[in-house]
């Protein structure tokens, strides 16, 4: 539904007017710590344990990607503004049971992974690089624990903003408003063309995490792979290859061993019953099984399901595009098969 002018600029103040950067004291702290290898971190392996880092050790495993993609080199990047811009994107998350920022660092984890592994860093370029190892850190940044169908139910500013991949034009917005905020410009040294090319694959990369803009793009994408008619070298066919990376890290959780898989289900489970009781307590509207606590019993048959039909088509069709991501796809396939054992039981 359209809104006045007036209207829009009151919700745009209301919804973009509140962010803060974190204090410089505690860049310089962070500055001062030693930053064991990518190795000692295990940054490089896909079964890498979600769990495994405190917040200092997520902040530090940061630092070592950007050093050792040579992002801050190429870029010029002040490590003082990286360190600061790194602890305020972490503050900007908030304390949400699965939307917070355990679960961008892992995102980053598991991008750092595939471009390393795929050596996919040479197709993409630094400048690319740079802007998806931030897309991933930035891409649920003020996120509520309430996804995109609840913000138009519960006519939130947001929802007046942006009526379509309302939630993730907000993470985008975020993201930049950190990027431009004082003591936080990483990309200050970038000529005006790499600011905005950056800028430009960044909100690409961010939107690109809406499901609803995955299930938009994936049949071009399968049908790119399948008919072996990429190049590369084409900036139309890095877009779609960039979007669809930006998906594979975004649901890893669904590839890693059993263990992890199981306690990231309850998180998202968990996150999901949380907007559930709201929809029931404050809407008082009836919400969909998947949010419905009464509804628990269904979990593994659901996992299955979102396997089966957002999960494995992907995983299946990058396990095709190159051989080296295949144990993503194993992982899905482990995985479904102890869902559907306690789907079963159930
Ligand atoms: C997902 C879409 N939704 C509108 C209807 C339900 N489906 S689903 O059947 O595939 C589904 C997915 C049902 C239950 C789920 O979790 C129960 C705990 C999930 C699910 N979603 N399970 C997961 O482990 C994860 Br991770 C997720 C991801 C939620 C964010 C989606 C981002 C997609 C990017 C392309």
């Amino acid at each position: 539904k359209a809104i006045t002018a007036m209207a829009k600029q009151k919700v745009t103040l209301e919804v973009l007017s509140y962010h803060a950067t974190a204090p410089r004291e505690d860049a310089l702290r962070l500055m001062k710590l030693k930053i064991p290898s990518a190795q000692a971190f295990k940054l490089y392996d896909f079964k890498f344990d979600d769990f495994s880092l405190d917040d200092d050790g997520s902040l530090k495993a940061c630092l070592r990607m950007f050093l050792d993609l040579d992002l801050i080199g190429r870029f010029h990047i002040e490590y003082e503004v990286l360190c600061r811009w790194l602890l305020s994107v972490k503050k900007n998350y908030r304390n949400v049971t699965y939307h917070n920022w355990r679960h961008a660092f892992n995102v980053a984890q598991m991008m750092f992974a595939i471009i390393t592994t795929t050596q996919w860093w040479k197709i993409l370029g630094e400048l690319e690089c740079l802007a998806l190892l931030v897309a991933c850190l930035c891409h649920d940044l003020d996120h509520r624990g309430t996804n995109n169908s609840f913000q138009i139910k519960a006519s939130s500013p947001l929802a007046q903003l942006y009526t379509t991949s309302t939630m993730e034009h907000h993470h985008f917005d975020q993201s930049v408003m950190i990027l431009n905020s004082a003591g936080n410009q990483i990309l200050s040294n970038c000529t005006p063309d790499e600011y905005s090319r950056v800028i430009s694959v960044l909100e690409d990369a961010i939107l690109a995490t809406d499901l609803a803009v995955y299930f938009r793009k994936r049949g071009g994408f399968f049908a790119m792979v399948k008919g072996k008619e990429y190049d590369f070298k084409k900036e139309e066919n890095r877009v779609q290859l960039r979007g669809m990376m930006m998906t594979i890290c975004d649901i890893a959780a669904i590839t890693k061993p059993w263990v992890t898989q199981k306690q990231v289900a309850e998180l998202v489970a968990g996150e999901f019953f949380e907007q559930g009781d709201i929809e029931k307590e404050e809407l008082k509207i009836t919400p969909i099984d998947m949010m419905n606590r009464e509804k628990k019993d269904k979990l593994p048959m659901m996992q299955v399901l979102f396997i089966d039909s957002i999960c494995l088509p992907v995983y299946e069709i990058f396990a095709e595009l190159t051989p080296e991501l295949k144990p993503l796809l194993e992982g899905v396939l482990e995985n479904r098969k102890n869902w559907q054992m306690l789907a079963n039981e159930t």
